[in-house]
């Protein structure tokens, strides 16, 4: 807030006033969010009203954090600006912001409203952004946030915010703007105690920086012939693709091998590019359509000769579009010898329900990749086991792979991480 890095803020305060040593560790937190917030003019003000949040954040009390800003004030020249920011706050220009919605349109919304009224004018992720988009992506950040609180995981939420990290820092946009949108939101759950605890501890690991992805990670494409495929789908070359792939079948690759070293790394690298800004969504598209064109061009090589007598209904649950995964899950068991009942995406649960009266299944396979839909899954579970008390449930897909106990925590009977694991597990399951 003085001009100064915030490096150089804590060293000048350590040494001219010592008895802040004891709060060394708030200190850099405190020096960056104020850097964060304060940084026009007016901004200040805005800030000033919600500060408490943002002291709870750093557990610092109020009379502590103003007495840390008189030691500000009486170093600073007459002509910085941060000079009479500091003496309205420190002349006690204060007032609460408290708002009481309920429903999450509401929410969002509000959301939108306050965080553009407070940083419209100094924050990129705002200047870069159309106030249409920046609701839509407001509505998706807080289903997946409220939906990692609902479903009890930190891991769920951190990820979510560093994926959002991630895609902002793609588009050259720093971690102020998510810290200032956590912050943001954070005042519209100041009430929600369940909730504190997640937001503030994102905020917090991203001013320390902890959460920092890798910059770069290409060990999705663990092989030269999952990079050659890759190559044929982003130079959008399709009968090339195709013929790669019925060459590799013909040239002795077990359908298993194409499936995960090919499809399953190249989609998981297409959404490493996508998330990085250097695939666009119509990239994405096709190449996620002409692999699922050439599965199933594939399909009439798998069934299996002998079968072990067991039924499994196969299907992903809610809204849900993401569907490569529980198909190639519902095509090694096949090829494992299972009877399957593939039902796709978007399935009704009373459709999922009389599907396993119909076909008299041993066991429901469900799929989920967004966060949202965790709770999707856990009522399903919830209804089909009330009906159905015998039928064993199978999980997986993205939030597994993050929060390797969720699967517990919904009332599943096992997690899969992959298709290569998925008969063992399903078969243990069966047998208790
Ligand atoms: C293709 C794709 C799409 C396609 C899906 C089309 C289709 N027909 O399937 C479309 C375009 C619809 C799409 C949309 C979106 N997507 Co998308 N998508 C992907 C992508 C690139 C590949 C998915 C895939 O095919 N994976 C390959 C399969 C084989 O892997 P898998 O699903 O993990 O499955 C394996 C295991 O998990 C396990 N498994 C999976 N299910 C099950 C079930 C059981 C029972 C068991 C035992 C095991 C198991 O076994 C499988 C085989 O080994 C991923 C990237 C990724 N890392 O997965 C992003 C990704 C999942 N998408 C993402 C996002 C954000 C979205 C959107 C919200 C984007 C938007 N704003 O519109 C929408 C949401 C749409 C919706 N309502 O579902 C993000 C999610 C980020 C996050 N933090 O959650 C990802 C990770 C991309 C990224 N890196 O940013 N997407």
């Amino acid at each position: 807030m003085t001009g100064k890095k915030s490096a150089e803020i804590v060293q000048f305060i350590k040494e001219k006033h010592p008895e802040w040593k004891p709060f060394e560790n708030q200190l850099s937190s405190t020096i960056e969010l104020l850097s964060c917030f304060s940084s026009s003019d007016d901004d200040f003000s805005k800030f000033l009203r919600w500060q408490d949040t943002f002291l709870s954040i750093i557990n610092l009390s109020k009379d502590q954090f103003k007495a840390l800003c008189r030691s500000f004030y009486n170093e600073l020249e007459e002509s910085d600006t941060s000079k009479r920011k500091l003496k309205v706050f420190l002349d006690g220009g204060l007032s609460d912001y408290a708002i009481s919605l309920n429903n999450n349109q509401d929410i969002s919304k509000a959301i939108v409203e306050f965080h553009s009224e407070l940083f419209g004018e100094i924050d990129q992720y705002l200047i870069a952004k159309d106030i249409a988009t920046i609701t839509s992506d407001t509505n998706q950040h807080i289903a997946f946030l409220s939906q990692a609180i609902d479903a009890g995981s930190k891991v769920l939420f951190n990820e979510y915010v560093s994926w959002f990290q991630s895609t902002l820092n793609a588009q050259e946009i720093g971690t102020q703007s998510v810290i200032r949108f956590l912050v943001t939101i954070r005042m519209f759950h100041e009430a929600n105690e369940n909730a504190l605890p997640y937001i503030d501890n994102s905020i917090l690991k991203l001013i320390d920086g902890t959460d920092d992805k890798p910059e770069e990670n290409t060990a999705y494409l663990n092989s030269e012939v999952s990079k050659k495929y890759l190559d044929f789908l982003l130079d959008g070359d399709r009968r090339g693709a195709t013929e790669f792939i019925m060459k590799l079948a013909d040239d002795g690759y077990s359908l298993k091998e194409i499936y995960i070293d090919v499809f399953q790394s190249s989609q998981y690298e297409i959404g490493r590019l996508w998330e990085k800004n250097k695939v666009s969504v119509a990239q994405e598209h096709y190449c996620t359509a002409t692999t699922q064109m050439i599965m199933s061009m594939l399909y009439p090589r798998l069934f299996s000769s002998k079968s072990i007598g067991k039924t499994v209904i196969a299907t992903c649950v809610g809204n849900e579009l993401h569907e490569i995964g529980i198909r190639m899950i519902s095509d090694f068991m096949e090829m494992d010898g299972w009877d399957t009942y593939y039902l796709g995406a978007n399935t009704p649960t009373n459709a999922i329900i009389e599907s396993i009266e119909k076909y008299n299944a041993d066991l429901l396979a469900l799929s989920v990749t967004l966060t949202p839909h965790v709770s999707n899954a856990s009522e399903i579970i919830r209804e089909v086991k009330r009906v159905h008390p015998s039928i064993k449930v199978i999980v997986g897909g993205y939030p597994f792979l993050q929060d390797e106990a969720l699967w517990v925590r919904i009332g599943a009977d096992g997690l899969a991480k992959s298709a290569n694991e998925v008969n063992e597990t399903a078969l243990a399951i069966l047998n208790g």
